[in-house]
């Protein structure tokens, strides 16, 4: 009670102005001690808060204020590199349109200013009265890859076990949820082998369904730093700016990976190209696979492909071992309705050639926003924090133990996947949804889909850093977050990298940390004791070290924020016992131990699926989206509010198209065209090329347009949504 009384009246007292001073005096609030230092004038150094790569930013300060920034030339990932969006990364907080103030919908139906008191009785009221109503499987949330970790942590702990939530998931989901189960299925944990330095050291570097030119250009740079003259090979239908500067370039027919890896698997098997030792030792499985591939011959998998059997015997033999071979992959893998058997041929290949451990090898999975992994390890969402599982009760005991709660309170199996939890919204079973740092409206498959279910619920709830994403616009309450630069808190980049993000500007209004923001919920919900001892989060990210002991991925060894960033972030597992030397860079498995209790990795393996949405005489088209250039994130909420991004990307929305299709469509370079399918359409200008192969289209996912054409299915082992792949017809205008 004293908490909703100071609270209001401070902010009163201020006229709604300058929270931050509350964040800097938060324990008059109940809140404990400062979470968020701001940084002193002077030089800092944090990480960069869009991509997976983890470029570390020194920020350079004045009154309090960053006013600019440089690369890092110090930190292990970027050596004094950055992308354009990495030197911009200090533009959208100073966007006119950050949310200021939390908004709720009126009775006329307009969102209007309110109070954070008056914004958090209604988010408890409202969920609580929707429990009390429907039972606690009515209620979920939808979170992100782009928030600390502590931050992650922090929800996943107050919605599932402070606030009684069941159903929880995030974009995580349309983004790395497939390499997630390939890894913990292949090696019994979710654990990206690599570090970076892989990329220097490899003899041949094979690119499946990556474009690291566009979509990890600091990791693309590594690659550049290759001194061992490496064959570089491209797998993807598109000629990408990968492909164009690659060695090779196999243009494969749109979702022909599986076949086409067991295809190599085939022709490796039947040459003796494989490591016998290494897969007797460290492998179970073998046996069973190698009769599965006995069917995909050269021949029936070069037609399949289109690549034809000469292509297909001459990238098998590429892979011979004698050399460091090392694969990356990720959406063009990923995002498929077999993305995890697609994963596990690209780790088979790795198995059975021994090219795993060692430098310049692995079966790599490349992540996409800053703290994928953070989301995939510690948010409470398909797991329970630390990689433990829902499923084991000596999981379920640990955290409850720690939690002081009943293990008997904790579900028993993971909740709804995304989709699931959409389908459920649909048929009113979920009536409250609450979404966090991330913009479905936008960004999900069939979105058409997500809007009109969107309109069923009850209570939707959106925190956000800007107001009017196309999300915010349809919530009942919109909680102003404070975003990258205005808080503190630790990432995990790609190669299992955790680094600081750092306070270097105040939020401007009453925008609060989604940490503080989750802290006062606890308070107004009731359940702070679950965070008691956690009021900073470097606290919290003590609480997620002791979660981790003696798991995989355990970094009992971090003694705090200091040490990470004296030493240029530390790569997990960092096990207090081990005392391993601080070396910039570390990767897994070179014991040959797999955390399956075997110790060894498995061959994982089915046959192929035929595609979803087939092209047909009305949509002869095969859509793929992805990234469009190195200046755009996502729905471009951020990117679009720099005025140097938006000069680095086309003022239009564009559809690639094969020269041959223009000329029968007779359509010039630059034509405005519809671009149909059952579910929709998007307009776009025509560019002409012949990047992609007759037949297809590819379309950056950045514009809002995009995703009422694509057509919802989903693997079926992760539930991850197959983006890169529709059936659609193209009009001119
Ligand atoms: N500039 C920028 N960088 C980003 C992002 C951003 O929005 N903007 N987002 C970040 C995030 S979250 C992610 S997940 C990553 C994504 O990074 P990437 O996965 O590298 O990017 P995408 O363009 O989505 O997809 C990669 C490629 O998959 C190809 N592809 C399509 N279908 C198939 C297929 O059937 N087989 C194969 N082999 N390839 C196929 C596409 O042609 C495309 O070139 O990027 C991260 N980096
Ligand atoms: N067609 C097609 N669709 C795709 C893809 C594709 O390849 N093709 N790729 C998919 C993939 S891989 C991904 S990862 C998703 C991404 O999809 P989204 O996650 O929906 O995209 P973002 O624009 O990154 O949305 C992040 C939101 O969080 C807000 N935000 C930023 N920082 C903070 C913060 O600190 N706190 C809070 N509370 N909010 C913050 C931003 O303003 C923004 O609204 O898109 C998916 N959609
Ligand atoms: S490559 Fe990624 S992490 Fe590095 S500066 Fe660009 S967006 Fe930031
Ligand atoms: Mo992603």
């Amino acid at each position: 009670m004293s908490l909703v009384s100071t609270f209001s009246d401070f902010l009163r007292q201020r006229d709604g102005k300058l929270t931050h001073e509350m964040i800097l005096a938060p324990g008059r609030f109940g809140l404990g001690k400062t979470p968020n230092r701001l940084q002193p004038d002077s030089t800092t150094s944090m990480v960069c808060g869009y991509c997976s790569t983890g470029c570390s930013l020194k920020i350079h300060m004045k009154d309090g204020k960053a006013v600019n920034l440089t690369p890092d030339p110090a930190y292990p990932v970027n050596l004094g590199m950055a992308c354009p969006k990495g030197w911009e990364a200090l533009a959208p907080l100073k966007a006119g349109d950050r949310a200021v103030t939390p908004l709720l919908r009126d009775g006329s139906g307009n969102l209007k200013p309110v109070e954070w008191d008056a914004a958090l009785r209604e988010f408890t009221g409202r969920f609580k009265d929707i429990i009390a109503r429907h039972g606690r499987e009515a209620v979920a949330f939808l979170s992100t890859g782009q928030i600390p970790t502590e931050e992650m942590f922090m929800l996943g702990v107050l919605a599932k076990f402070g606030m009684g939530f069941i159903h929880g998931d995030a974009n995580t989901r349309q983004c790395m949820a497939t390499s997630h189960v390939a890894y913990k299925m292949s090696f019994g944990f979710d654990a990206p082998p690599f570090t970076y330095k892989d990329f220097e050291e490899s003899d041949v570097i094979v690119f499946l369904g990556a474009n690291p030119c566009i979509a990890h250009p600091i990791m693309w740079e590594r690659v550049m730093m290759n001194k061992r003259k490496p064959e570089i090979i491209v797998v993807d239908p598109r000629q990408t700016e990968t492909a164009l500067v690659a060695t090779r370039h196999y243009a494969l027919a749109p979702k022909s990976d599986l076949a086409l890896l067991y295809g190599l698997s085939h022709i490796l098997i039947r040459e003796g190209w494989i490591d016998e030792r290494y897969i007797a030792e460290h492998t179970s499985g073998f046996e069973e696979f190698k009769a599965h591939v006995q069917t995909f011959d050269p021949e029936a998998v070069g037609r399949i492909t289109g690549l034809g059997t000469e292509k297909l015997k001459e990238f098998a033999a590429l892979l011979k071992p004698g050399k460091r071979v090392s694969l990356w992959w990720t959406m063009g893998v990923n995002q498929s309705h077999e993305g995890v058997r697609t994963a596990q041929a690209v780790i088979n290949l790795a198995l059975m050639t021994g090219n795993i451990g060692k430098p310049g090898t692995g079966a790599n999975s490349i992540t996409g926003q800053v703290n994928a992994m953070g989301s995939r390890i510690f948010s409470n969402t398909t797991g329970l924090p630390g990689g433990r599982n829902y499923q084991d009760p000596a999981h379920r005991e640990d955290v409850a133990r720690f939690f002081k709660i009943d293990p008997a309170a904790i579900q028993q199996k993971p909740g709804l996947a995304y989709d699931q939890i959409l389908s459920a919204i649909d048929e009113g079973k979920i009536k409250g949804l609450w979404v966090i740092a991330t913009n479905p409206a936008h960004s999900w498959i069939n979105q058409e889909d997500f809007r009109r279910v969107a309109a069923k619920l009850e209570f939707l709830v959106v925190q956000d850093m800007y107001h009017d994403t196309d999300t915010a616009r349809l919530a009942h309450l919109v909680l102003p977050a404070a975003a990258w630069g205005e808080k503190e808190g630790s990432v995990i980049n790609s190669e299992r990298r955790i680094g600081l993000f750092k306070k270097v500007s105040p939020a401007p209004g009453q925008a609060l940390a989604d940490f503080y923001i989750f802290k006062l919920m606890a308070k107004y919900w009731g359940c702070e004791t679950l965070f008691s001892g956690i009021d900073t989060p470097e606290q919290a990210f003590q609480a997620m070290a002791e979660l981790s002991r003696s798991r995989p991925c355990d970094f009992t060894g971090i003694s705090g924020y200091k040490q990470i960033d004296s030493l240029g972030g530390i790569q997990w597992p960092y096990p207090e016992t081990s005392k391993l030397p601080p070396v910039p860079e570390r990767r897994l498995f070179e014991d040959g131990r797999f955390y399956h209790p075997d110790g060894k990795a498995k061959f994982q393996f089915s046959p192929p699926q035929p595609i979803p949405d087939p092209v047909t005489e009305k949509y002869p088209f095969a859509l793929m989206t992805g990234r469009g250039s190195s200046a755009q994130w996502h729905t471009n909420t951020r990117t679009g509010k720099s005025e140097v991004l938006r000069k680095l990307y086309p003022a239009d929305s564009l559809v690639e198209i094969h020269p041959q299709d223009a000329s029968r469509l007779k359509l010039a370079n630059g034509d405005w065209v519809l671009v149909k399918s059952p579910r929709g359409q998007a307009r776009a200008r025509a560019s002409v090329a012949s990047t992609v192969q007759p037949g297809q289209l590819f379309m950056p996912m950045h514009d809002v347009e995009v995703n009422r054409l694509t057509f919802p299915a989903f693997d079926p082992h992760s539930r991850q949504p197959s983006y890169k792949h529709c059936a659609v017809l193209v009009e001119k205008i």
